[in-house]
């Protein structure tokens, strides 16, 4: 698919061409997004919001062109449902700071999950450290599924928010979203669904799924770096605080008082990114010229074949085969004596073979701890890998634990 628009891809790494299986931590960019950037340096840079001159001007409708792109790309009701922050780590925190400062208190419970990224932890735990509230925690099924039973037994009148992976970014699986919304709103708890890992893979739509807030990164779906949104329903988005203050998000200032702005600009303090916003509408065509449908199910039909591949062979433990996934396949290796080939090693020795995968904890230490492992090797893929790089990737694998045999 195209592997001709993204001119990484072909860098030879230690004398060998590059298969890189790194996508969950972040995407290798095409042509076009680059281009952006040097043509907004070069053609039309100036702060946007702010000058009545033509330059601020252009700037400023790129930058809310580029917001309308990424509403469409989630079927949000409206733009000002869009607010661009700086990745899903800072999405994440803006909302435990908004939401936590207006919503929770004393004795409330946050539910997160077993498989959460640290992003979706840290911030949750600070609220509750502040608020003195209490985190609650979906346990997983044998089968590393969550646990939708326990669930709806630690759903009650105490829990303000449910915040969610839609999909791990360890073990790829993709989890029963529009369930846990429904559980949840019947209780009427508002949900926040990260979308890390999903945005990028699935065709994601906030209406159908009805989640509160979905959180993701630009720079995981061809992207630039630096730049990321916060999703949130209008009626959420009006209620809420802002979590920061600056410029961009007042409406008056005044000693005594001041007032703020309207939606998104509520949530943007000082100047945004949006050089950044407009290369990532440009990824955003991108995708959706190749069609979001047709990226996953070809994305799909990779990770099946990856999982199969890595099956077959001897000696290594895949996690959580035969589930729903998007991405991302992790597993360990074993010597013959049963004993863990340590997940680093194994990544060192693919990476001296051209192949870049993931290893350690991938942030989500609680998952790790739960797999009672010192890590995992993780290979992700996206829509510019083929099956020869599974194939270089599998034959580079057998190298590698020959040598540990
Ligand atoms: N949530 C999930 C599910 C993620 O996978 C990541 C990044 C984040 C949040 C944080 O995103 P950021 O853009 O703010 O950093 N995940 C990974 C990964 O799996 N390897 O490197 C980064």
């Amino acid at each position: 698919m195209r592997r001709e628009d993204f001119p990484i891809l072909n860098k030879q790494v230690h004398g060998r061409a590059l298969v890189y299986l790194d996508n969950a931590a972040t995407t290798q960019k095409p042509q076009v997004v680059m281009d952006a950037i040097i043509e907004a340096y070069s053609h039309w840079n100036a702060n946007v919001h702010r000058g009545v001159h033509h330059l601020s001007q252009v700037a400023t409708q790129n930058h809310e062109e580029a917001r309308k792109k990424v509403a469409k790309l989630i079927h949000a009701q409206s733009e000002e449902e869009i607010i661009f922050t700086k990745g899903t780590t800072d999405s994440i925190n803006m909302l435990a700071r908004s939401f936590g400062d207006a919503m929770v208190k004393e004795g409330d419970e946050i539910i997160v999950s077993q498989l959460e990224h640290h992003s979706n932890i840290v911030p949750w735990q600070m609220l509750c450290e502040r608020k003195k509230a209490v985190m609650k925690v979906i346990p997983l099924r044998e089968d590393l599924s969550l646990d939708i039973e326990a669930f709806k037994g630690i759903l009650n009148k105490k829990t303000r928010l449910v915040s969610v992976a839609h999909v791990s970014n360890v073990l790829g699986i993709v989890n029963p979203i529009k369930e846990i919304v429904k559980l949840a709103h019947e209780k009427g708890i508002a949900v926040c669904v990260d979308g890390a890992q999903s945005v990028p893979h699935l065709a994601v739509d906030v209406q159908k799924l009805d989640c509160d807030f979905l959180v993701f990164s630009a720079h995981k779906m061809y992207g630039p770096t630096g730049l990321g949104v916060l999703y949130g329903k209008k009626k959420w988005l009006d209620k809420l605080p802002p979590a920061e203050g600056g410029g961009e998000m007042i409406e008056h200032v005044s000693f005594e008082k001041t007032t703020y702005n309207v939606l998104p600009y509520k949530f943007e303090a000082g100047t945004p990114n949006y050089v950044g916003s407009y290369a990532f509408g440009k990824a955003i065509d991108y995708m959706q010229e190749i069609g979001l449908e047709n990226i996953a199910s070809y994305e799909n039909d990779l990770a099946k074949y990856l999982e199969q591949q890595l099956s077959t062979l001897p000696n290594i433990h895949v996690y959580a085969t035969n589930q729903p996934k998007a991405g991302a396949v992790s597993f360990n290796a074993y010597r013959e004596d049963g004993t863990l080939i340590h997940p680093f090693d194994v990544g060192v020795l693919l990476d001296r073979q051209g192949v870049a995968v993931r290893t350690g904890h991938h942030c989500a230490e609680p998952l790790i701890d739960h797999l009672q492992v010192p890590g995992t090797v993780r290979a992700s893929v996206a829509m510019y890998n083929t099956k020869e790089d599974i194939d270089t990737f599998i034959t580079a694998l057998k190298k590698a634990i020959m040598m540990f045999l």
